[in-house]
């Protein structure tokens, strides 16, 4: 059993794995739609007419769940969430706890919403995905662009006073999402899947090199762009909440962890205890989904009891470059 794939609208559960040399390489997504606030796209933003279907285990996914959450478009933007495994049909709704079902369209697998978005679909099935039921298709399933939605275009129905992407800090933001993707977001993927030791090494490298810079960066500003909390700092969030309960162990990212560095640990803290923020950290579905879908990485798919981590343990970023 591995990744299935769509193929001219057939699902076939075992796909190629998409390497060359050993190093993984994340094929890019399909659907790149945008909502507008004014309709000059053709999806313009209305509360009711958009679902998100997300997964608590997937780091991409949660980004936009933590959006949809803290700009308090919950009632806005409806919301399913598939279980924790990816099996032979892949990313499937169940009724374990914290997933929900799929009433939008009543889909038992994720795969039937692409086909349904288009009957010819070839590609991957991946979290998240930004549904129009107006229209009955996919807006967008980029993460990044779907965040960025959330952000800028739903601000007529959203909390007044939020905006994690504030004019004055733009190219900065964007810089920063650009440069922690390779090696830190997608790094943690390309050590995982690496299959040659090369490219292991090649990305082990440049994820704790990449690391030690925002480290040193941490130590005198709160947030990755400076003293105010933005897009970037949300990208970065769901990767280190997952570091050293998964991607230490499962995917060899084991130089050091995250509560081994002082300024990454506590800035961890700080954002986990961003109020909304952890209603979508599910601890329980990221290490079943990791541990469980990923057979070649992990063949007894045995979940491992810890670690134990205070993620409500004080922090110190208060403090930090307040001059
Ligand atoms: N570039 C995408 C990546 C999404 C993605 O790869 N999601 C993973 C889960 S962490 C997935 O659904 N994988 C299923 C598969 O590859 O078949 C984004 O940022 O939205």
């Amino acid at each position: 059993m591995g990744l299935g794939i769509l193929k001219d609208g057939k699902w076939i559960p075992e796909r190629d794995q998409e390497d060359t040399e050993g190093k993984f390489i994340r094929p890019s997504t399909t659907f790149r739609d945008k909502i507008t606030a004014d309709g000059s796209s053709k999806f313009k933003a209305e509360p009711g007419r958009y679902h998100l279907y997300i997964s608590w285990a997937c780091p991409w996914a949660c980004r936009t769940a933590i959006l949809r959450e803290l700009k308090g478009l919950q009632d806005v933007i409806s919301m399913s969430v598939v279980g924790a495994e990816i099996k032979d049909n892949s990313w499937e709704f169940t009724d374990e706890p914290g997933a929900i079902p799929d009433t939008v369209n009543n889909a038992q697998y994720l795969w039937q919403i692409y086909l349904k978005a288009d009957p010819n679909y070839s590609g991957r099935v991946t979290v998240p995905v930004l549904w129009d039921k107006q229209t009955s298709t996919i807006v967008n399933n980029e993460s990044r662009e779907i965040i960025r939605i959330l952000d800028t275009e739903f601000n007529d129905f959203a909390h007044q006073d939020v905006d994690f992407y504030p004019k004055h800090l733009q190219d900065k933001i964007d810089e920063t999402i650009d440069k922690i993707y390779q090696p830190i977001n997608n790094g943690v993927y390309r050590a995982g899947f690496a299959t040659s030791q090369t490219a292991y090494d090649e990305a082990v490298t440049e994820l704790f090199t990449a690391l030690e810079h925002w480290e040193k960066l941490l130590e005198t500003q709160r947030y990755l762009c400076g003293a105010q909390i933005t897009e970037a700092d949300w990208c970065m969030f769901t990767t280190l909440f997952r570091f050293d309960a998964v991607y230490y162990v499962h995917f060899k990212c084991n130089i050091n962890r995250i509560i081994d560095y002082p300024n990454l640990w506590n800035y961890l803290k700080d954002l986990y205890q961003y109020p909304g923020v952890k209603a979508t950290c599910n601890l329980d579905h990221i290490k079943r989904h990791y541990y469980k879908s990923h057979p070649k990485v992990n063949p007894t798919r045995i979940v491992p009891k810890g670690p134990n981590i205070d993620f409500e343990a004080p922090h110190n970023r208060d403090t930090v470059g307040a001059s």
